[in-house]
């Protein structure tokens, strides 16, 4: 009998879409549970755990899940004894301290002597204690944005993504303490069996995330030009090569990185590529 790989997860909010996704691209297939706080696997020895993402990392801690998918500024607050197993480059954001607009910033010594609001009391802690800073920290459970300007406190300190809070609020982002995002903790002592789960879900989680950073593409170019684009489009080994039906010209197959696609699709055509096709990859192993 094989035993259960138990995955904590967000039951809903920012992680919980992007979380159950990386899980079925997996190749997990899950069987939903009738009040849905628990599924399981039809094909995979896993089952989720839908909880809120604050008590994640005590469940992994306790051993109640094994695992959870949690963002790191949750990881860091909490504090418990778990381990990072995988960065999931998903829910990026950063932990910042925000002044108002119109209030001059001369630096990290601005903070003394006054109150910052925040929801992330014990990063907060950790930092104003390593600057030897000393500041008052209220902490409250939500809306951190409206504290200054109802007089609750001086300054901020909470979760900044594209900064449009900010700016709402007629806030300013002075000091970021703490870039995150989505990450697989792990049980301190997890092993046998189960870290053997952890490692082929995680092997699963590199194909699919390798194969949306790539693209298969397939082009026709003149013969005398096909060593410089293999030299351009090198893929997993090498290209493929096959002659076409018209005289001096080949296909030729292979991947290419998102990253560099634009750059590479421009010099493809200097080199005489036509009948460029760019197709997604489902999965990639190496
Ligand atoms: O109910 P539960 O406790 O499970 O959820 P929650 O409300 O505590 O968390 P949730 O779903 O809001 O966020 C989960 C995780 O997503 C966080 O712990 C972060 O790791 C990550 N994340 C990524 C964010 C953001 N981006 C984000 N923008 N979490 C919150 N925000 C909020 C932030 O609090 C602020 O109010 O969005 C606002 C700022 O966004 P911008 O784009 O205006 O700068
Ligand atoms: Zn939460």
């Amino acid at each position: 009998m094989t035993m259960n790989l138990k995955i904590a997860i967000q039951k809903s909010g920012r992680l919980s879409e992007k979380s159950l996704e990386l899980i079925q691209e997996a190749g997990v297939k899950l069987i939903q549970g009738k009040r849905k706080l628990i599924s399981v696997a039809s094909n995979f020895p896993v089952e989720i755990l839908y909880l809120r993402d604050d008590d994640i990392p005590q469940y992994v801690q306790d051993g109640v899940a094994d695992i959870g998918i949690v963002g790191e500024n949750e990881v860091l607050e909490k504090n418990k004894h778990v381990k990072i197993a995988e960065r999931l480059g998903f829910a990026k954001c950063r932990l910042s301290l925000a002044i108002p607009q119109d209030v001059d910033y001369p630096g990290s010594d601005y903070f003394n002597g006054k109150r910052i609001a925040t929801s992330y009391a014990g990063i907060l802690g950790r930092y104003l204690k390593e600057n030897n800073i000393d500041a008052a920290i209220e902490e409250i459970s939500g809306s951190v944005e409206i504290a200054p300007s109802i007089g609750l406190a001086d300054a901020i300190f909470d979760i900044v993504s594209s900064g449009g809070t900010l700016v709402s609020n007629r806030l300013k982002e002075v000091e970021i303490v703490l870039n995150s995002e989505a990450v697989i903790i792990k049980k301190q002592d997890l092993e046998g069996e189960k870290q053997q789960i952890l490692e082929e879900l995680i092997f699963r989680i590199h194909a699919v995330q390798r194969s949306h950073a790539n693209k298969y593409i397939l082009l026709n170019a003149p013969n005398e030009n096909i060593g410089k684009i293999t030299a351009l489009l090198p893929g997993m080994k090498s290209p493929t090569v096959m002659p076409l039906a018209t005289e001096g010209w080949s296909s030729l197959h292979s991947v290419v990185n998102e990253n560099e696609f634009w750059e590479v699709i421009g010099k493809l055509k200097e080199y005489g590529a036509e009948g460029i096709l760019v197709i997604p990859i489902e999965k990639m192993i190496l």
